[in-house]
Parts: structure tokens; C-alpha cells; sequence
């Protein structure tokens, strides 16, 4: 079970949304999204639709907020002044991506407010990979690079699925991440290609983000929960598996250019199906991080509860502007 709750109750729960559907509602919706159209806010969809999207769609709202944490922490330490403007930029980004998919997902009906709840109260789920700390430069470097890179892969191809608010909001942040990744590879770059020290460095941070890197993507196909209805209502472009496939195409042979390894001896691509093959990661490490037992859990959320409190006076200022507020910051 990776989710939350009790995986065969949620898939009873999600057969009884769907046999409650008008058959000919359906039909219709079915039609037009195999039509290629987009479905907007204000047109009819399935409940199953509408509550696939606000799980995927905050979650990976929650996921670029909690992102930005360990590159945040990197702003004050960054190399230089170069690294340090270009490093503030990107974590700005990354706050920004998570407003507008909380904006794309409060079009279904979900509000932001409830969303915070959800995630501070963990409730709601995020990306595996921001539970794991960043402790040198080379760490955030390679969530630069690498995350970023996976995020593009997924959301390129999801960008041209069938939510019009979230398609949107992916094509505005894939530009964003194209140059994140730029950035990220300019910096691993100048690692790899640096002193015996950074190399290692470089090195070391590389074989820590591995296995959460390879997680990121989800689930193996046969074991995930609702790829199949997302496919099929094209929410998901490219399954789990595809994505991580296109991700290792893509990105292997840039790292091992760079004379970095992988902390993976099996990890090499099939010369007869094109296909890369790989040690299965740990799937029990991933369900114990997707479900609040990982490294940075506990602090990420921490963090996440702060901003909220000390925003708190903000939002009922902005709510009641003729209120006067005297203690702003508990
Ligand atoms: N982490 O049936 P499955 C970024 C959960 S941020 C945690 O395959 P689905 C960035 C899944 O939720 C961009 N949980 O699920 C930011 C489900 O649990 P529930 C992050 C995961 O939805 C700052 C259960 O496992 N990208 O780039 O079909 C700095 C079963 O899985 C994960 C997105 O959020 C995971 N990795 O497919 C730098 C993309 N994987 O809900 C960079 C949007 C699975 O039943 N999301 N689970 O309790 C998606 O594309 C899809 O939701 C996923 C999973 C491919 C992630």
C-alpha cells in the first residue's frame, strides 16, 4: 500500500463514484476527452475526475512549497554572489510554481486554506524526495539539476492532458524549470570538472539522491494505484514507468560524460529493446517517506507550521483590513 489510507478501500470508494455516474454524462465527457478537447472548471466531469485531480494537483502544489526548503537553506551559503542571485530566483520559482497549481486546484473546488490544512496536519502527501536533507552545496546542486529534470520529463508530457487550469499552470512552470535545469547543470558542471575535493563532493551528493531520485517518478506501473483511470483520462500523459525510463535516457549519459558514476552496478541500457535496466530501488524505503517516516519529515512540516502561524495575522489582516493589529509576530 503506498497511500495514505487502505488502498482496496479507496479503489471500492472510487468504483462507487463511478457506478454512480450518468451513463450517458460519461459517455459524453469519455468522447471529448478522447477528442482531444480540454475539460474546464465549469464543465461537467465525473466526481472520480474531480477528486483525482485535487489529490494530484495539491500534492504537487505541497511539493514545490516543501521543494524549496532544502534549496532555500542553501541561499545564505551559496558560492558567491552569482550562485547566491540565481539560487534566490530559483527557490522564488518554486514558490511561485506552488501558487498556481493551488490556484488551478482551488478551480475544483478545494480551498487553499483546507489544501495547508491537509499538508500541515499530514494529511496530504508530497513528493518523496524533499524528505531527504541537503547537507553540502552538491546536494542542492543536484536537486537543481536532477529533480528538476524529472519534474520536466512528467511535466512536459502532463501538459498536454486534459485540464485545461492545470495544463496551464505546467506550461508556465516548465519554462521556469527548463532554466532551473540550465542552472543546475552549470553547477554540477562546474563541480565535476573542479577540484579533487568538489569532485567528490559532486560524487557524494550523487549517490545520496539516487534512490530518492528513482522513486520520484512513483511506483512501478504494476504496483501503482491510479495511473490507470488517469490515463485513461488523460491527467497522465506517460505512465510511472515511462517517465523513469525517459528520465534515465535522457540524463545517464550526461552524468557519466561528466566521469560520475551511479550507485547502481545493473544500471544499463538493453541494446535490443532500447530499454534501461536497473536494480528495483527500495519500494519499503518509499512507502515509510511517502507516508511521514522519512529523514526530514518531521522538519519540512515543522517549517511549514511556522510560515503559517506567523502569516496568520496577515491573512485576517487582509480579510478584515480595518482590524489593527499590534503584535504581528508571536
Ligand atoms: N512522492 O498510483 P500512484 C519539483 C503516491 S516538485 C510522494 O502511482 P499517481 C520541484 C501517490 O500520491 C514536482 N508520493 O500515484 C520543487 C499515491 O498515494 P495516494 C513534483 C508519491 O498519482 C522544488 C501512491 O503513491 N511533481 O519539481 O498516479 C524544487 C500511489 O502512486 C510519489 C509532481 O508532483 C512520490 N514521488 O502518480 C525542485 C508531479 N509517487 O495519493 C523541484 C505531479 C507516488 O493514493 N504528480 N506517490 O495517497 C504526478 O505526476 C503523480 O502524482 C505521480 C504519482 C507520478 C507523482
Amino acid at each position: 500500500m503506498y497511500g495514505g489510507g487502505n488502498t482496496f478501500e479507496s479503489n471500492l470508494a472510487n468504483d462507487h463514484l463511478l457506478a454512480n455516474e450518468d451513463p450517458a454524462l460519461l459517455a459524453a465527457f469519455e468522447a471529448r476527452i478522447e477528442a482531444g478537447e480540454k475539460i474546464e472548471p465549469s464543465d461537467w466531469m465525473p466526481a472520480l475526475y474531480r477528486k483525482q485531480l485535487v489529490r494530484m494537483i495539491e500534492q504537487h502544489a505541497h511539493s514545490e512549497i516543501i521543494g524549496a526548503l532544502p534549496e532555500g537553506t542553501w541561499i545564505t551559503r551559496a558560492p558567491g554572489f552569482k550562485r547566491k542571485l540565481a539560487q534566490m530566483a530559483k527557490v522564488q520559482d518554486e514558490v511561485g510554481h506552488a501558487q498556481l497549481l493551488y490556484s488551478a486546484a482551488e478551480t475544483l473546488g478545494k480551498s487553499r486554506e483546507d489544501m495547508i490544512t491537509d499538508l500541515i496536519n499530514g494529511k496530504s502527501k508530497y513528493s518523496n524526495i524533499f524528505n531527504y536533507p541537503a547537507f553540502t552545496w552538491a546536494d542542492s546542486n543536484v536537486i537543481s539539476w536532477l529533480v528538476d529534470a524529472g519534474a520536466i520529463v512528467n511535466q512536459l508530457a502532463n501538459s498536454k492532458g486534459s485540464y485545461g487550469p492545470y495544463c496551464r499552470a505546467l506550461d508556465r512552470i516548465c519554462a521556469e524549470e527548463s532554466f532551473h535545469l540550465k542552472y543546475g547543470h552549470d553547477a554540477v558542471v562546474h563541480l565535476a570538472t573542479g577540484t579533487k575535493i568538489q569532485r567528490d563532493m559532486v560524487q557524494a551528493a550523487l549517490n545520496r539522491w539516487w534512490t530518492p531520485l528513482m522513486h520520484f517518478f512513483g511506483p512501478p506501473d504494476k504496483m501503482s494505484t491510479h495511473t490507470a483511470i488517469l490515463v485513461k483520462w488523460k491527467v497522465k500523459m506517460a505512465t510511472n514507468d515511462e517517465c523513469r525510463q525517459q528520465f534515465l535516457d535522457m540524463y545517464v549519459p550526461k552524468i557519466w560524460e561528466l566521469g560520475l558514476t551511479l550507485p547502481d552496478p545493473n544500471l544499463h541500457k538493453d541494446p535490443t529493446t532500447g530499454e534501461w535496466l536497473y536494480t528495483e530501488p527500495d519500494w519499503e524505503e518509499f512507502k515509510r517517506v511517502i507516508n511521514g517516516d522519512g529523514p526530514c519529515n518531521a522538519e519540512r512540516l515543522a517549517v511549514r507550521r511556522t510560515a503559517e502561524a506567523r502569516g496568520k495575522w496577515v491573512r485576517e489582516a487582509l480579510r478584515n483590513p480595518q482590524a489593527v493589529y499590534v503584535t504581528p509576530l508571536a
